[in-house]
């Protein structure tokens, strides 16, 4: 028997021995059980939840985080084309980086983290969503999970999630202003071949919020006053590094709510949090949330 069928019978014995479930690591962590029953006993019993998402939560649909191995593009970190000063300077390397960016996350569905939380938000007029990414998997999650009917549309826009940084398939005219949905592949053979104003033909740019700008005041009002109101603040995926989204769970906690976290890694929320889980949230949020 050769040595790689000396690795295969090795892997055999621990597989053939179906009596022992094998925990995915993350589940092996000491007391995580009761970490997971103690989350789950504040979510059961929260009458006001804000859930904040970031990167993370998309990460097992394939969309690569900011901070993770896939961040970098062409070695340039986000926080550097992600500027009015990078736009201006290279409008169409910023676009190539959005073209690109469309490109990927267009590929990607929901995962199991976006459809619990869908449902929840669907389910639970006291559960408001609020996250930092800019993919749009959120709201096709909501799509499918309302796509049967079961919901009146009162409540699909209610659980809409509040978008702090806007979203990769929007544009906003540098010109007038005017937004407008778009999810075409982005031509940038040339400063003229670039998205154009269909009113006033002045530069197209994504309608995200870039470094250094700051958010609509209304949709920020709208998330402190979720974070203010909240009992629970669930923070999914999110490194916890860019503000002012950062700051929204420590006004829950400053309001006397409490903080809990689900992470692969710690992060300056960690301290914050009652209870901080560590694991994959398409494997966690489906065994936590309230549906
Ligand atoms: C502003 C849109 C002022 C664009 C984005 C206070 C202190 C320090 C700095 C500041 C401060 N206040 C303001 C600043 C400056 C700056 C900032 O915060 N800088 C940081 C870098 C220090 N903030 C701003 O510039 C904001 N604007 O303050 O304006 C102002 C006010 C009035 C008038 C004029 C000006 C604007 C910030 C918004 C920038 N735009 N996105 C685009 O996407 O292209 S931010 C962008 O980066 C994302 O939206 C997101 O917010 C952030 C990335 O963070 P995450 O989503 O958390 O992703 P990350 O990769 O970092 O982490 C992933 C996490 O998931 C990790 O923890 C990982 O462990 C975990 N994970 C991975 N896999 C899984 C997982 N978890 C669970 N399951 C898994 N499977
Ligand atoms: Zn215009």
């Amino acid at each position: 028997m050769g040595r790689s069928s000396l690795g295969c019978v090795a892997q055999l014995t621990v597989e053939s021995r179906p009596d022992e479930v094998r925990q995915p690591d993350w589940a092996q962590e000491p007391d995580s059980a009761q970490r997971m029953d103690q989350a789950r006993r504040l979510l059961g019993s929260a009458h006001r939840l804000l859930i904040l998402t970031g990167a993370g939560v998309s990460a097992e649909s394939g969309v690569p985080t900011f901070r993770g191995p896939n961040g970098l593009w062409r070695t340039r970190r986000p926080e550097e084309l992600a500027t009015p000063q990078a736009f201006q300077a290279d409008p169409r390397l910023v676009w190539e980086w959005y073209g690109f960016r469309r490109e990927r996350v267009g590929a990607c569905r929901p995962n199991k983290a976006h459809a619990a939380i869908a449902r929840l938000t669907l389910e639970n007029e006291n559960v408001r969503l609020v996250t930092q990414n800019v993919d749009g998997l959120h709201e096709l999650a909501l799509e499918e999970a309302a796509s049967d009917g079961s919901y009146p549309a009162a409540s699909l826009s209610r659980a809409e999630p509040i978008r702090l940084h806007g979203s990769l398939f929007r544009t906003r005219c540098t010109g007038c202003g005017d937004r407008t949905l778009d999810r075409h592949p982005v031509d940038v053979d040339s400063e003229a071949s670039l998205p154009r104003c269909k009113k006033c033909a002045a530069l197209l740019r994504p309608d995200v919020v870039w470094f250094g700008e700051g958010l609509d005041p209304q949709i920020l009002q709208s998330a402190i006053a979720a974070a203010e109101a909240a009992e629970v603040c669930l923070v999914v995926g999110t490194s916890a590094l860019v503000h002012p989204a950062a700051s929204l769970p420590l006004l829950t906690k400053e309001s006397g709510g409490v903080v809990v976290e689900v992470n692969t890694e710690a992060t300056p929320l960690t301290d914050v949090a009652v209870v901080s889980i560590r694991g994959p949230a398409g494997k966690i949020l489906p065994r936590l949330l309230p549906v």
